[in-house]
């Protein structure tokens, strides 16, 4: 167990907050060490290790002190105001890791605001507390960079794609290419303008606004409010940890039915996630915000016009994309999709009137 050890420390913020050391990368790391991400009221720690684990907060507060053992383990760290603290975790072999932790803001308040409600049409939607992050990533396509920072307002996102179901129950129709099981599996073969049309008839059915998410508030979404990795569950190459499967992509079983992906690119080799096409929605893992098929199973249409370097030029606050173009901006890759179109960060887009049986939606809902 001593060569595998490797730990996650991360902060699942009750507002969002990404606390970067003066802008740099919010990650530390040594060879054969702890690995950190930050901070803030809730701490979970992922890892492998004989020993115990040690961690304390300081800075203007008493450090806080705890042990943990193997596996995942949460604790509430207290209502840490705003202001930079230092942070240590030491495992029972000695390794250490220290790194500075900057909480930007105090929580966002949402009293009547449920966590996780559910609509007319059996839709749950999840509150996506409002705050900061930082979007993007150097490590994909140049359309990715530069990483900056986002402040988006609180919203609710569903936590599963549309089903057919749903729907069906909106519009009277179910054009899905793939209808084994239907009712729980995502709608897909659908236009942008079509998803946008389901939308707009849900904000009228229940007087409250639903639309689809910009691309930011997608992102934020996906990562589950931990935005240094590369994938939904993580770092590792494989969609699959501690035995738990966390997407349904270009897999093992894709391969054999079709021979080659949806997109020609690198397959999660060795990865068999059991579906050939869609998977009924929530089969898999939720990521950390409780939000199911963020990547995989359908790709997801976003509201915003895609633009290569938007992110060059983004708003602070709220960006909603150019405010024209030729191509919508699609994320999280499909049932069939490569290592490439399933990273969080991967921004991709195609004409709004493209309508494939890989391509569905999530909606969100504006607090009123
Ligand atoms: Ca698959
Ligand atoms: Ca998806």
């Amino acid at each position: 167990m001593r060569d595998s050890l490797k730990f996650f420390l991360i902060g699942i913020c009750s507002y969002f907050s990404f606390c970067s050391d003066k802008g740099t990368s919010p990650v530390i790391s040594t060879p054969d060490s702890i690995s950190l991400t930050f901070t803030v009221r809730h701490v979970s720690i992922y890892g492998e290790s004989d020993g115990m684990i040690d961690v304390r907060i300081s800075g203007g507060i008493s450090p806080y002190y705890y042990s943990w053992s193997n596996g995942e383990v949460t604790r509430d760290i207290g209502g840490l105001s705003a202001g930079t603290y230092s942070l240590a975790v030491t495992d029972g072999n000695g390794d250490k890791e220290e790194g500075m932790v900057e909480i930007e803001q105090p929580s966002e308040s949402h009293p009547g605001y449920e966590d996780l409600t559910t609509n007319s049409i059996g839709m749950q939607l999840k509150l996506i507390k409002g705050g900061s992050f930082l979007m993007g990533s150097t490590s994909g396509q140049p359309d990715e960079t530069p990483i900056h920072k986002v402040n988006l307002t609180t919203f609710y996102i569903g936590i599963y794609e549309v089903t057919q179901a749903q729907y069906d129950s909106v519009i009277g129709s179910n054009p899905s290419g793939n209808r084994l099981d239907g009712a729980s599996r995502p709608v897909e073969n659908i236009t942008w303008f079509e998803a946008e049309e389901f939308c707009k008839r849900l904000s009228t059915i229940e007087g409250i606004t639903y639309r689809l998410p910009t691309e930011a508030e997608w992102e934020y979404a996906a990562t589950g409010g931990i935005g240094v990795f590369e994938y939904v569950w993580g770092d590792d190459p494989l969609p699959q940890v501690d035995g738990k499967k966390y997407a349904n992509i270009g897999d093992v079983t894709f391969l054999e039915l079709f021979g080659e992906l949806l997109d020609f690119g690198e397959p999660f080799s060795g990865y068999d996630d059991g579906y050939a096409t869609t998977s009924p929605v929530g089969s898999f893992e939720p990521n950390s915000f409780g939000l199911y098929d963020m990547a995989g199973n359908v790709m997801e249409w976003c509201n915003d016009w895609y633009m290569e370097f938007y992110y060059k030029n983004s708003p602070l606050n709220n960006p909603q994309g150019p405010s024209t173009g030729s191509g919508k901006v699609m994320r999280g890759g499909t049932y069939g999709s490569s290592k490439r179109y399933t990273r969080v960060h991967g921004r991709f887009q195609d004409t709004p009137s493209l309508k494939v049986p890989a391509l569905g939606f999530r909606v969100v809902r504006e607090l009123k």
